[in-house]
């Protein structure tokens, strides 16, 4: 038939294979073998029992992602299913590795499941921002009762191979290839001992309170997302005749596959790979089998538990016994709470106290080790005096790397005879749990390493951004544009408690000033004084955090900071309102009221227009790599996609007309980015600089 699905007829089985590396997405032509192989089987005499399988690491794992948002070509997935399932001969399906979504839809289309052992089956488009589209909102419910299917469905989450047998799902469950299991089972149906029938004859039992508590629990989860709540919808149309339920949930799809959700959750789940493409990533990545971390602080014990989580033994360097004790307390700590969340198992829990964590006071322990981590104070006269002790004890071959979150990776490769083997690993806090991971390159940095930190990101099960030499990099050097814009408009006359709940509206997990507290306002404090002295004269100047910080309120590790959290979470804090009234007066502001629309609109442009520079300025590569940061690293509603898939669906002429406006009060802050202004010209979008030619040649 084609290339990526074959039929072979063994004895009188029809053996029906779908071959479409690496996930057997059904695509055009996948869908196009379907039907094609189908009608051939079902018309060939000496056929009595068709099987299908994939060839490879799983069944299908769903419809073609790539095709979203072109027009559809036939058969449609939900017409293969259909077909499938009207086959008159019986039809098994042998599934293995991660069979989801429209691959889920295939097997239930078929009128029986044979699960290959480990097995994981599961319906992700909610995770897409759409509803399964081929049937699987009035097939599950059929074979799992409308409650559990509408709480799988509508959480998107796995169910393992256990699991799926519990629901229903599959009929057996058994070790073995799916090639030998679609022989095996083939022959027990035609003695009967596997039953057959088509999943589509089956009713479901209606029972709408229980889909009641599963809509109230989806609603509660996720009150912005459209798709949750409409997969418990079509799930409630599965009590209808077949044919009106798969209508229902045809509409539903379409309704959500017209939304800015699906866009951004599709954007999100292929910005994740795209920043895998970089320059480097055809070099060889160096054996990193020893790591060091220097500095037992938050940063250090969070990167090493990351590693140790990863199977990496580590060294941990700090300056005396008792800060090792504190490390080795913080570290444990997280350990355990891995441990409760079951991401360690016991025995590799006790393995790493075992051996895997040494600790020291001397960098010597770290002669042998492939990588140190320097995590220290952000200090740049420390971190070079460690980095050229470092480069005189280590092994030649080792790399050396900074977590520092914005000091120069030049400045400090240059203390060393090894600049090319020097990178920053810029860590987000709490380092073992946050995916994101900035990859510093410094002008001498080498292919291989800048590999080498990719490949260690992906062991870390860390999502990996490229990033140039700034002061922040990529995220920092966003987040301290885009923070004074909310300190702008508190100044201004809105209220910090109005801010924040206007950007959760928005979809933000926290507002900026939550963040600040919870950070620490005494970070702020040390950067505002570090850069006291270069600061443009120009610059707006809002003392309110430092006022605060003056006060000894440094947020919620003190209790208290701009809200008073010896009452609440959310309690505001009188005194800081009156630090704020006593800051306007100072400069003469009488304050305005801001709408939560406004509040958005002018954090979120100043967010993209900082995003806008970092990409013209070559410090990320493409405008997705922006997304991707901020969408792993900053807590960006991953339903918008990141700042820069944001900002397409404002378009660049919207966000020139709001600087160019918004400039007349404050000509310093809102500058309109040249890339920006030459979008607004062309028409262009970010979405066309993510395929665009890169200046290394390298194309996504
Ligand atoms: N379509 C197209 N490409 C896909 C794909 C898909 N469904 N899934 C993965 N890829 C690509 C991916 O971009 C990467 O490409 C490569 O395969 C390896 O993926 C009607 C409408 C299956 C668990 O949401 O969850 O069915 O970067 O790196 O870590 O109701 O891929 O190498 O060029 O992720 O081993 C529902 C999405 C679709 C599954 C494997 N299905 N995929 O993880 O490999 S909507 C999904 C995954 C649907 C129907 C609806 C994972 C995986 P490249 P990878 P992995």
């Amino acid at each position: 038939m084609n290339d990526v699905i074959t039929l072979e007829v063994i004895g009188q089985t029809a053996l029906i294979t779908v071959d479409n590396p690496p996930v057997n997405a059904a695509s055009a032509a996948v869908r196009a073998g379907l039907v094609a192989l189908f009608d051939q089987a079902n018309d060939d005499d000496a056929v009595d029992v068709i099987a299908l399988i994939g060839a490879g690491r799983t069944f299908t794992a769903g419809a073609d992602i790539r095709e979203f948002g072109k027009p559809p070509v036939e058969p449609t997935l939900p017409a293969v299913c259909n077909h499938i399932e009207s086959s008159a001969k019986p039809v098994i399906a042998v599934v293995h590795g991660t069979t989801l979504g429209g691959g889920l839809e295939i097997a239930l289309g078929c009128h029986a499941r044979v699960g290959v052992s480990g097995v994981q089956l599961g319906f992700p488009e909610v995770n897409l921002g759409i509803i399964p589209g081929a049937g699987g909102t009035q097939r599950a419910p059929r074979l799992s009762g409308v409650v559990g299917a509408a709480e799988y469905i509508s959480s998107g989450n796995r169910l393992s191979a256990e699991q799926a047998m519990d629901a229903n799902l599959l009929n057996v469950l058994v070790e073995g290839t799916p090639r030998e299991l679609a022989l095996e089972y083939a022959e027990k149906v035609r003695s009967g001992d596997l039953p057959t029938q088509r999943t589509g004859e089956r009713v479901t039992t209606p029972d709408a309170e229980g889909l009641e508590s599963v809509r109230a629990a989806v609603t509660a989860r996720s009150p912005r997302l459209l798709a949750p709540k409409r997969c418990v919808d079509a799930v409630s149309a599965s009590d209808l005749p077949l044919t009106d339920g798969l209508a229902r949930e045809r509409a539903l799809f379409d309704e959500c596959a017209a939304t800015d959700q699906h866009r951004g959750l599709v954007h999100a789940f292929f910005a994740e790979r795209a920043v895998q493409k970089i320059p480097e990533a055809n070099a060889t990545p160096l054996p990193i089998e020893q790591i060091g971390v220097i500095g037992g602080g938050t940063m250090g014990t969070g990167i090493a538990t990351a590693a140790l989580l990863a199977g990496l033994p580590v060294t941990l360097i700090e300056m005396n016994s008792e800060a090792i004790e504190r490390a080795r307390a913080a570290i444990t700590a997280n350990l355990d709470g891995a441990l409760k969340r079951g991401k360690l198992s016991q025995p590799r829990h006790d393995s790493i106290f075992a051996g895997a964590l040494q600790f020291s006071t001397e960098l010597d322990a770290l002669a042998q080790t492939d990588l140190v981590i320097e995590a220290v104070f952000e200090d740049m006269t420390i971190k070079q005096d460690i980095f050229q002790k470092l480069d005189a004890l280590c092994k030649p071959s080792a790399l050396l790397a900074s977590n520092t979150s914005y000091l120069d990776i030049n400045q400090i490769a240059a203390c060393t005879q090894r600049p090319s083997q020097v990178l920053g690993l810029h860590f987000f806090s709490p380092a073992h749990i946050m995916r994101l991971l900035e990859v510093v390159v410094g002008d001498n940095t080498s292919a291989d390493v800048v590999a080498t930190g990719f490949a260690l990101a992906k062991r870390l099960r860390k999502v990996a951004v490229r990033a140039g030499v700034c002061d922040g990099f990529i995220g920092n050097r966003i987040l301290g544009h885009y923070r004074k814009a909310a300190d702008y408009l508190l100044l201004d006359g809105a209220h910090y408690s109005q801010i924040d709940a206007a950007l959760e509206s928005f979809g933000f997990a926290m507002g900026p000033f939550a963040v600040m507290d919870l950070a620490g306002l005494d970070i702020g404090w040390a950067t505002r004084k570090r850069q006291a002295a270069t600061k443009p004269q120009a610059e707006r100047d809002v003392g309110v955090a430092d006022r605060i910080c003056e006060n000894g309120w440094f947020g919620r590790k003190t209790q208290r900071g701009y809200y008073d959290y010896r009452v609440d979470q959310r309690a505001p804090h009188p005194e800081v309102d009156e630090i704020i009234d006593a800051e306007r007066k100072a400069v003469g502001i009488t304050p305005r009221a801001y709408t939560d629309s406004d509040i958005v609109d002018r954090y979120m442009t100043a967010m993209i227009s900082e995003a806008t520079r970092v990409v013209e300025d070559g410090i990320a590569l493409r405008p997705v790599d922006v997304d991707t940061v901020f969408l792993f690293g900053y807590g960006f509603p991953r339903d918008r996609g990141g700042p820069l898939h944001y900002a397409d669906t404002l378009g660049a002429k919207e966000l020139v007309a709001r600087i160019e406006r918004w400039a007349q009060d404050d000509p310093h802050y809102w500058q309109v980015p040249q890339l920006l202004r030459k979008m607004a010209q062309d028409g262009s979008q970010f979405a066309d600089l993510n395929t665009a030619q890169l200046p290394h040649g390298l194309r996504v």
